[in-house]
């Protein structure tokens, strides 16, 4: 299924059919080109980069590969392809056909998923905004790149489905995503982690291994939508986003494995010699690793949610792999052990399994976050040193859910507000801390092949070109 790319939105929907719904989104376009440019990545609309354009989506090859101006590239609406008689797989239409257009009675259910979505790709290229100008290599310049101009496709692909299917409210709020801004105190965007800075490169990969993981889980979910265009939608939007997390894990483990390779070179574990060398120490990893741990798992909402139960009846929003799952899929008996606070204590207690379905979802996606821990810490390993990173536990510095209302240490014991204010500096990033990353970071790397003295060059380059490949070009 091949994507017309000569379109003035490309598109695999046939989208030069349905002119009202052309004129509506080319109404958008405009708008949506000028957010880019006041808002996406600072001062780089010359720049030429190595990009991937997606051409195709079926499974073999979709992408080609070859320099683009950012502003040129081609944004579009890319569905994957439908399946035939595809049913409902879950709740209490399962069975029934998949809908192709929204049914009337969860309309703004569905309008406040997509929005909630929607709302989250725009937002992170905001957040990303100025890391172009302190870049720790052409390579990893080119990979922030090509994150920021694919969150900026996962908005069109939100906005399409707004237009398509939800008319004038619907326009309303396409309109709505490019108004409200990271961190603006007027109209900050809807979740908690989106308003967060991301000021540093340690930051971004933080955001990439954590919080872009938190859009595999829920897109994955949204993927399984008894809605049809949303379900595909969403099935297309994590073959991109598999590339963030690669992003993440692997930016945060070269910063690993060049502060262990310092550490050896000078036969120390002393973090301010580490950071004498110019690399970042292993204690100041595991505070950013608490601090992106803990705002990205409150993107999964209470530990029980009536809402989420009611996406779930309704057929709106699975869980993750829900073919996969042994049960009756409608959840209407069974039972689900969530973590929940009793005085000072944490303990599992079984819960409705339907009313549990953000923190089954947030056990799968902290699961995975553990995979990708162990692999750093392979390489800490390797390298012969004795420190290990850590998920801190759940209860850590929540905002949302049962463990906002009181104070945990990242090992899940909760402590007075005294004790928190004496000890959180060795547990989140200080003002020093981020004082001190900030500082390594002042200058960009543009010379091919060369990488910042806090980070190891990546084991391969893109699309088979070497690591020292000249992946931007400034023009
Ligand atoms: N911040 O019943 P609950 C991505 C609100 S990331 C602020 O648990 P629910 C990406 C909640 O709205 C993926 N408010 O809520 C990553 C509710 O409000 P009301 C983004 C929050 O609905 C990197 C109330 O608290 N996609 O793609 O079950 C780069 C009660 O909570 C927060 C989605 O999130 C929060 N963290 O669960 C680029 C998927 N959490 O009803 C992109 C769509 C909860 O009291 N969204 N609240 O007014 C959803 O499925 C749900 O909205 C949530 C919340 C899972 C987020
Ligand atoms: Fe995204
Ligand atoms: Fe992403």
């Amino acid at each position: 299924m091949s994507i017309d790319l000569q379109a003035s939105i490309p598109n695999n929907v046939n989208l030069a059919e349905d002119r009202r719904l052309q004129r509506a989104l080319e109404a958008w376009q405009p708008n949506y080109l000028k957010w880019w440019q006041d808002l996406g990545p600072e001062g780089t609309p010359g720049y030429d980069v190595y990009l991937r354009t997606a051409i195709s989506v079926d499974a073999r090859g979709w992408a080609n590969f070859g320099y683009v101006k950012m502003p040129e590239y081609r944004w579009g609406i890319f569905l994957n392809p439908a399946q035939e008689s595809r049913v409902i797989p879950f709740g209490e239409h399962r069975g029934q056909p998949a809908w192709q257009e929204v049914p009337g009675e969860y309309r703004s259910s569905l309008r406040r998923l997509i929005v909630t979505q929607g709302d989250t790709e725009p937002a992170s290229v905001e957040q990303q905004r100025r890391l172009g100008l302190t870049c720790p290599s052409l390579y990893d310049l080119r990979n922030l790149f090509q994150v920021n101009v694919e969150e900026g496709r996962h908005l069109w692909a939100m906005v399409y489905l707004l237009h398509a299917y939800f008319g004038r409210d619907g326009r309303e709020e396409a309109e709505a995503m490019l108004e409200r801004h990271s961190g603006d105190a007027e109209k900050p965007r809807i979740l908690g982690a989106f308003n967060e800075k991301t000021p540093d490169w340690l930051s971004f990969f933080m955001f990439t291994f954590f919080t872009d993981r938190d859009g595999k889980y829920q897109l994955a979910s949204l993927a399984e939508s008894g809605f049809d265009p949303l379900a595909r939608t969403c099935q297309f939007m994590l073959t991109e986003e598999a590339h963030h997390m690669f992003v993440g894990e692997t930016g945060v483990g070269r910063i690993v494995q060049r502060s262990c390779e310092v550490m050896n070179e000078l036969g120390t574990d002393d973090p301010a010699k580490v950071r004498a060398a110019g690399a970042i120490d292993l204690p100041t990893l595991q505070k950013y690793v608490n601090f992106h741990f803990s705002v990205s798992v409150d993107l999964f909402g209470q530990e029980t949610s009536t809402n989420a139960a009611n996406y779930f009846t309704q057929g709106l929003k699975g869980r993750f792999q829900e073919a996969k799952l042994d049960d009756n899929h409608t959840l209407t008996d069974g039972t689900y052990p969530v973590h929940m606070l009793h005085g000072d204590r944490i303990e599992l207690e079984q819960q409705s399994a339907l009313l549990a379905i953000n923190e089954r979802l947030r056990n799968d996606y902290i699961d995975d976050c553990q995979r990708g821990v162990d692999r750093w810490n392979k390489i800490v390993e390797k390298a012969g040193i004795g420190f290990r990173l850590r998920l801190p536990h759940r209860a850590f510095n929540r905002r949302i859910g049962a463990f906002s209302e009181v104070r945990a240490t990242p090992e899940g014991r909760i402590v007075s507000d005294g004790d928190w204010t004496h000890r959180s500096a060795e547990w989140l990033p200080t003002a020093e801390d981020r004082a001190f990353v900030g500082a390594l970071m002042t200058k960009p790397v543009h010379e091919p092949g060369k990488m910042a003295a806090w980070i190891a060059p990546p084991a391969r380059g893109i699309n088979g070109q070497p690591v020292e490949f000249e992946y931007v070009r400034f023009g």
